[in-house]
């Protein structure tokens, strides 16, 4: 397919939308379209077909224009395009939170929805005080994050989130009382380790430095992403996370799994909590839920939880928090038919399957030039390049871009190039991607 797939842009017509996480002068100087997708490839608006080594934005696990989506989301739309939630249901948001707990992780079966990552975070960080208050510990409304970490957007997320960029413009309007753990990734120590790296597990130790700091009676929730990933692929030290659900579970803290990238799948189990064996209290997802096919977030939350805000007169609303469009019968429709085929096609699982293939795959770019990292983890990839002098992110910019050019999608944070193909990827595909990076890598200064 190489006819040109829509009318190009002029310049005038790409000032008006005002791109998120853009350099938006120098896109629009020279515009990067995308028209088409089907399966594992995007084709741009010239019809140059490209093989999709990220899921979207992490999201299409399933591949990209899955018919059964969109005949779910036909016949939604013609059945009843929108209905309200708040002291109304309809059948299939109820259905869809069943089928959510049959396969979260134990306990977890209470769910809220959202439109997105940063909604589930705002929402759960939100739950977590709004529990310790329930059970009468109102006190406890610190929230702890970690550096490096990334949790959306919003005002919550952004605060408890540990992205420089993301933070510095908005320095005093952050939600006070909020800490940070130290970050994980340490090349000195761990560079090229394949899976999870040996050394860190200490690092959740500093957890109990900032409860003797703060007392953990002030303290509602830690939250962490179980593998970070905006941040450039951070992974836990082998033993880390369980030593944080200890120090959380003797100190009555609740533990936040930031799921939003590591749910349904991408690490060979439907959610990283179940690959780790380590089980939160509350969970945010999103990005996967529908195969990016339309907008949600859901949070899932203990029953526990559920339980605690369960009190009071019957007629009294428990939670004053909710969107509008929480649990939209569209969504909805779109979630159901992406667990269909997830389900039908093994893809929840099938990550673990294909992992040593890829842990492989990636690691065959440690040499190249400028490559001081590679990380893995599931269908998770990450290389990263010696920052040019003065230059940080430059040579990992220019790298996206001629892999673009050459027919590859990745995605660069900083100095690193990171992967995450939809979990349909067949080996052929991993090479393409693997060898494609490869010679641009060799080929960049
Ligand atoms: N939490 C985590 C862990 C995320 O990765 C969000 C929350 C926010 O989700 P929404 O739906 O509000 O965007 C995310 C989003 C990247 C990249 O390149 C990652 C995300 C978004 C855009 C780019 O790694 N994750």
């Amino acid at each position: 397919m190489n006819a040109q797939l829509t009318p190009a842009l002029s310049h005038d017509e790409l000032d008006a939308f005002w791109m998120p996480f853009t350099a938006n002068r120098q896109f629009k100087a020279k515009p990067r379209l995308l028209a088409r997708a089907q399966g594992m490839h995007y084709w741009t608006d010239d019809g140059r077909e490209v093989l999709d080594g990220v899921a979207g934005l992490w999201c299409v696990n399933a591949g990209h224009a899955r018919r059964e989506i969109t005949e779910a989301v036909a016949k939604q739309l013609g059945t009843m395009e929108f209905a309200p939630t708040f002291q109304m249901g309809h059948p299939i948001a109820f259905e869809l939170a069943n089928r959510l707990a049959e396969i979260a992780p134990p306990g977890m079966e209470r769910i809220f929805f959202t439109n997105s990552g940063s909604e589930s975070v705002d929402t759960a960080l939100k739950i977590a005080i709004g529990y310790h208050r329930a059970r009468g510990a109102g006190q406890r409304t610190r929230l702890i994050g970690r550096e490096k970490g990334y949790h959306g957007v919003g005002f919550g997320g952004m605060s408890v989130g540990g992205m420089v960029n993301n933070r510095k413009t908005f320095g005093a309007s952050m939600v006070p009382g909020v800490d940070h753990l130290p970050h994980t990734l340490d090349i000195e120590h761990n560079a090229f380790s394949r899976g999870l790296p040996q050394w860190g597990a200490h690092l959740a130790n500093e957890l109990e430095r900032l409860i003797a700091l703060h007392d953990a009676s002030t303290i509602a929730a830690v939250i962490v992403e179980p593998i970070s990933g905006s941040a450039g692929v951070i992974l836990p030290p082998v033993g880390y996370l369980k030593r944080l659900r200890e120090i959380c579970d003797k100190n009555e803290i609740l533990l936040i799994f930031d799921e939003v990238i590591t749910g349904f799948g991408r690490i060979g189990k439907p959610f990283a909590s179940q690959a780790f064996d380590v089980t939160p209290d509350l969970m945010t997802t999103a990005k996967g839920l529908t195969n990016g096919a339309v907008p949600m977030g859901a949070v899932f939350a203990q029953r526990k939880i559920y339980d605690a805000f369960m009190q009071g007169p019957e007629n009294s609303i428990e939670l004053f928090h909710g969107y509008t469009y929480s649990a939209h019968p569209v969504a909805c429709a779109a979630a159901l038919a992406t667990l269909d085929i997830y389900a039908k096609e093994g893809l929840l699982t099938r990550a673990a399957s294909l992992a040593s293939e890829w842990e492989k795959a990636v690691h065959s770019m440690r040499g190249l030039p400028h490559v001081i990292d590679v990380r893995n983890f599931g269908l998770i990839g990450a290389v990263e390049l010696e920052p040019r002098a003065g230059k940080p992110g430059a040579r990992a910019f220019e790298v996206f871009l001629k892999c673009f050019e050459r027919g590859v999608m990745v995605r660069q944070t900083g100095d690193v190039i990171a992967m995450s193909p939809p979990l349909i990827i067949e080996s052929k595909q991993i090479a393409k991607l693997v060898e494609t990076l490869s010679a641009v890598i060799r080929d960049t200064a």
